[in-house]
């Protein structure tokens, strides 16, 4: 059976020529970039190359830093980590403010600083899924050291104002770090437009590997490393580099850049094909506007139908959707999002994310189109609740 990949949200393939270029780095060139003979120094210049190709990349000047790491998992802790050591435990301040929308690599990481004392504001989203810039502003208080906002969010793919947010930050002195996961392939990301203190990312995320990741640093500002150890990365991150890994990260991110008008382009017109074809069924929502998110992320949710249920016919068909997050998606709670933009519990339970990539084809896309008025018809042929919708089964209007 052919099978369909429509979960790039939670990872994506490895794009060929990432593979080609990493590949020489496991048998043949396998030294350590830190050993002073040849084995190790041959590898070096890939390692500078990759690194040229990430701050092109993002276009970070020079004095700014990048560490290459393990995931965005490790970026986000190492970010809101650093603010407690350096400005909350050894400084004046004593509060953190992010969104109740964030990736748990942000959100529990700021529960675990709470359970340690640490004040934390989680600013609400509005109706389409987006924190607004003013509530950014009316939570900042002089104890705040930090914010967190991500770029774009993995679920619903809604983009935040992330210019304004780090300006507004900027503005009273609090750090500002943006979790740029999503963000990174599909949008622009220019850190000399946005001025944020730092960015996490992970190559997973844009057809590169898994288990590597990158955070960038703004030139000046305060970072405790995490890990403890080797100069690595300048004593930023200690252990020995991922070489493939990094490799492979580098020419993914060029590759990101390079494919960025085609994503904007080609992919946002498949995604809103197979938009307007959900939309065409009744009862089906889409959360927030497309204009205003990522160019591969539907969010839907199908009145009647329960996600988890949905997935498992559309996998008997060889397609890959997700609930929402993957980390999340073995849990039967109430899909966060949907909860957070304010539905009510039945809705919480229908959502279905569908994330295309450059490597969607229209003809893949054509065949999930003609399957899907089958699987939703039979799965609410089956629903108690889509039989007798109570009243009370509404997604809040836009306001
Ligand atoms: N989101 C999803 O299905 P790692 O696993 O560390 O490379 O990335 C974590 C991460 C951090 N931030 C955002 C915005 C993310 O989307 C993710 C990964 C996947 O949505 C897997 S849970």
């Amino acid at each position: 059976m052919e099978r369909i990949y429509l979960d790039n949200n939670a990872t994506t393939i490895v794009d060929p020529k990432v593979f080609q270029v990493m590949e020489p780095y496991f048998v043949q060139m396998y030294g350590n970039p830190n050993s002073l003979h040849s084995f190790g120094s041959e590898v070096k210049p890939a390692l500078a190359q990759a690194m040229e190709q990430l701050y092109a990349g993002i276009n970070a000047s020079d004095e700014d830093d990048i560490i290459v790491n393990s995931c965005a998992t490790e970026g986000n802790n190492t970010v809101i980590m650093s603010a407690y050591y350096d400005l909350i435990r050894n400084g004046d301040k004593n509060h953190i403010i992010t969104s109740s929308v964030e990736h748990p690599a942000v959100g529990e990481t700021c529960r675990f600083l709470e359970s340690l004392g640490v004040e934390v504001t989680y600013l609400p989203v509005n109706q389409e899924g987006i924190v607004s810039v003013e509530d950014v502003k009316a939570a900042i208080t002089p104890r705040t050291a930090l914010a967190s906002i991500m770029w774009a969010n993995n679920e619903t793919g809604m983009i935040f104002p992330i210019k304004e947010i780090a300006y507004a930050c900027r503005n009273r002195g609090v750090l500002f770090h943006t979790d740029a996961v999503q963000a990174i392939g599909k949008l622009q990301v220019n850190v000399q437009d946005v001025p944020v203190d730092y960015l996490t990312f992970s190559a997973h995320k844009f057809h590169g590997p898994k288990g590597v990741g990158g955070l960038y640093i703004r030139e000046g500002v305060p970072m405790v490393p995490l890990l403890h150890g080797g100069e690595h990365m300048g004593g930023l991150r200690s252990g020995t580099v991922n070489v493939a890994g990094m490799v492979g990260m580098g020419m993914a991110m060029e590759l990101a850049v390079e494919n960025l008008g085609y994503e904007i382009r080609e992919v946002r017109r498949l995604r809103d094909k197979l938009e307007d074809a959900l939309l065409a069924l009744p009862d089906i929502i889409v959360v927030g506007s497309r204009f205003q998110r990522t160019p591969n992320t539907i969010l839907a949710s199908i009145r009647g139908v329960e996600g988890e249920a949905l997935i498992w016919d559309l996998n008997r068909h060889g397609i890959a959707v997700s609930t929402g997050s993957a980390c999340a998606s073995e849990s039967l709670e109430a899909n966060p999002i949907i909860s957070a933009i304010g539905a009510d519990k039945d809705l919480a339970h229908t959502g279905v994310r569908f994330s295309l990539s450059r490597f969607t084809t229209e003809q893949e896309i054509d065949k999930v189109i003609a399957l899907l008025p089958k699987v939703i018809g039979r799965l609410r042929d089956i629903s108690s609740t889509y039989a007798t919708p109570g009243p009370a089964c509404q997604m809040p209007e836009p306001q």
